[in-house]
């Protein structure tokens, strides 16, 4: 039976797993610019108070640890920024630009590497881990997920929510968010003091909901169907051979796509 306790040097070696995966994968684009910066890495206690809120954020059905993994101790939460000449790519237009596909799709499968290596690693050293894909483990009907990435990684302390909705890190918004559970206990990220949005914090800037192309996001809310539609609309504009639900222009050009706009 493993006695939980904090083990500094496989916290150390998470983080490097996630890190040399994402290098390595970056190292292997022959033709084309590196599409992540080094990625940002937090752990949330299965224990944290905050996890039953989720089922108040999100939605009655979202898991808590332990209904992902028997004996949970810790989630780990990591954020793969991209590099900030993709959401440069896909700035202006309606439709997003093919870099801005390409990332989504590429992005996901780094994901599922990572979250494999994690498994593996966790493993030989005797511990569990339960992993879930970047997306399209949502509820079609509702447009929700019952394990909410970004909600997650708020625990963790990897940012705060901004007007447009996104986990708002030290390297901004434009990325992505993958996680994963385990017995092993980890050291808990703590949660930023203040607010990263400047609409949030100020009431200045909104410039994510003005560039919103069909009307999902304004200042007064967000429709997440029209949101899809729009999403739907670019997967079918490009017809890539795999989903490629995007948009994101809201994420491209803002004060907070690359960095923290409050730092
Ligand atoms: C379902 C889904 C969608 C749906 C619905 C969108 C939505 N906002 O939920 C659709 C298909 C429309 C969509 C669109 C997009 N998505 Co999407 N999507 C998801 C998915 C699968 C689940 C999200 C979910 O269930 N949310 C639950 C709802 C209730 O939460 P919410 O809408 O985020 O709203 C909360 C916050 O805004 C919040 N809030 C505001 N202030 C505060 C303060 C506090 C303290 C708290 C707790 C909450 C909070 O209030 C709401 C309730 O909590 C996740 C992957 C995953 N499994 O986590 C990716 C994910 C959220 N999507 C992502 C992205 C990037 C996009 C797009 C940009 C598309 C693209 N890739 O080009 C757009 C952006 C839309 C937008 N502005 O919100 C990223 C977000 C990255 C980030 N930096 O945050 C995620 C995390 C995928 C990933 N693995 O990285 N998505
Ligand atoms: S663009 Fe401005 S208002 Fe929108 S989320 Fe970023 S900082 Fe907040
Ligand atoms: S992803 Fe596109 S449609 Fe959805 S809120 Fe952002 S700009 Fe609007």
């Amino acid at each position: 039976m493993t006695v939980p306790c904090y083990n500094p040097a496989m916290e150390q070696k998470i983080a490097e797993i996630i890190r040399q995966t994402t290098a390595a994968r970056n190292a292997e684009e022959t033709e084309g610019i590196e599409r992540w910066r080094t990625p940002l890495v937090s752990f949330a206690s299965a224990d944290d108070p905050l996890m039953t809120e989720l089922k108040n954020w999100v939605d009655p059905k979202h898991l808590l640890p332990g209904d992902m993994l028997k004996g949970a101790q810790s989630v780990i939460c990591y954020y793969l920024p991209f590099n900030p000449e993709i959401p440069k790519s896909n700035r202006g237009e309606r439709l997003a630009s093919r870099e801005w596909v390409d990332t989504y799709v590429e992005t996901n499968k780094l994901i599922d590497v990572i979250n494999e290596k994690l498994k593996n690693y966790l493993a030989a050293e005797g511990y569990a881990c339960e992993t879930t894909p970047a997306t399209h483990n949502f509820d079609p009907k509702v447009l929700i997920s019952y394990w909410s990435h970004r909600h997650l990684a708020y625990i963790a302390g990897l940012g705060t929510f901004g007007l447009n909705n996104m986990l708002i890190t030290d390297e901004g918004t434009a990325g992505r968010f993958g996680s994963c559970v385990t017995n092993l206990k980890l050291t808990p990220g703590k949660r930023p003091d203040g607010e990263n949005c400047l609409y949030k914090a100020k009431g200045t800037c909104g410039v994510c909901a003005k560039k919103c192309v069909n009307g999902a996001l304004t200042t007064d809310g967000f429709d997440r169907f029209k949101c899809y539609d729009m999403c739907l609309e670019n997967d079918a504009a490009n017809n890539i051979g795999t989903l490629a639900d995007v948009c994101g222009k809201c994420i491209a050009g803002m004060p907070c796509s690359n960095r923290n706009p409050m730092k």
